[in-house]
């Protein structure tokens, strides 16, 4: 089956899908964005995804063109289009094309994009075995300059991060807040366990406030593992039992080091594997 790409309500061979060069979205990363998951043909928590883009939109000054149903109906219709029982959705809205100059005003028709593709995950060994963190230098955006709860086009600062992970040969990054304390990865939210309780930073702490997460403290709470968000330091998670992080992409993956100290006995601990396995069930439910 050929990829079909939706814009604005109309689908598009993904060579013919095209958007300006003077849409804000790519001048200056003026826009909106959700990735999500498809399991089994049905998308995984639609309905969060498009409460979360909304609010991003709503923070930014972003007027989504489409009513929330229609766009509910037009996600699930790609997805069928696409024939992809398995696979990722990036949903994105962008300013719109104007003119060259910030002035948001001038971009009069905001762009509405939906791509359903495969998607790479990490390698199965890493699930396993467990990734390796190391804390970037850049740390997440200042809660008061852009809320790290938008989830915008703009991810510079996620990318800077990410690019000292790779260099360090991590496949992600541990970000901090600007007080210093443990925010999130590049892409993915994380946790901790100590005696057997299950802590992750808070909303507060400058974070997405990541779909899986959810999920995950929904499950912990189900499995009757004790759970806080609280704030907390790399202290915390260099003395931590076990790690791992939540997204999207990654489902729920052990990290097992940061910056070079092992966490706990250096493999995926019980309540990680724990938390996967009901994660994955989840999706399929
Ligand atoms: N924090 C950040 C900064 C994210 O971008 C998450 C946490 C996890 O949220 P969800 O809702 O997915 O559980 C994200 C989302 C990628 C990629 O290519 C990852 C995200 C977004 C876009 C691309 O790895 N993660």
């Amino acid at each position: 089956m050929t990829q079909q790409i939706y814009i604005n309500g109309e689908y598009y061979a993904k060579d013919e899908a095209k958007i300006s060069v003077y849409d804000h979205g790519l001048l200056y990363g003026d826009g909106v964005f959700e990735g999500m998951r498809i399991y089994g043909g049905k998308v995984f928590r639609l309905e969060q995804h498009l409460i979360r883009l909304w609010e991003s939109a709503l923070s930014i000054g972003l007027k989504i063109p489409i009513a929330p149903d229609q766009l509910s109906a037009d996600v699930n219709d790609c997805v069928s289009r696409n024939g992809l029982e398995e696979g990722y959705i990036r949903l994105i809205v962008t300013r719109g094309a104007g003119a060259l100059g910030l002035d948001p005003y001038k971009c009069s028709e905001p762009q509405v994009i939906c791509i359903v593709d495969k998607i790479t995950l990490y390698p199965d060994s890493l699930y396993q075995n467990g990734l390796e963190l190391v804390t970037a230098a850049t740390i997440r955006n200042h809660p008061a300059a852009l809320s790290p709860r938008v989830k915008s086009l703009n991810y510079l600062n996620n990318i800077m991060a990410k690019m000292e992970g790779l260099k360090a040969g991590c496949v992600e990054a541990l970000m901090l807040n600007h007080k210093g304390e443990v925010a999130e990865c590049t892409g993915d939210n994380l946790f901790i366990v100590k005696n057997g309780h299950l802590r992750t930073p808070p909303v507060e702490a400058g974070i997405l406030e990541g779909i899986t997460r959810n999920a995950v403290l929904e499950l912990a709470e189900k499995l009757g593992i004790q759970s806080s968000e609280s704030a907390m330091t790399r202290h915390d998670i260099y003395t931590a039992d076990e790690c791992f992080l939540t997204g999207s992409a990654a489902e729920v993956i052990a990290a097992v080091k940061l910056d070079d100290r092992q966490i706990g006995d250096g493999k995926p601990g019980p309540i990680t594997k724990q938390l996967n396995e009901a994660f994955r069930v989840l999706v399929r439910e």
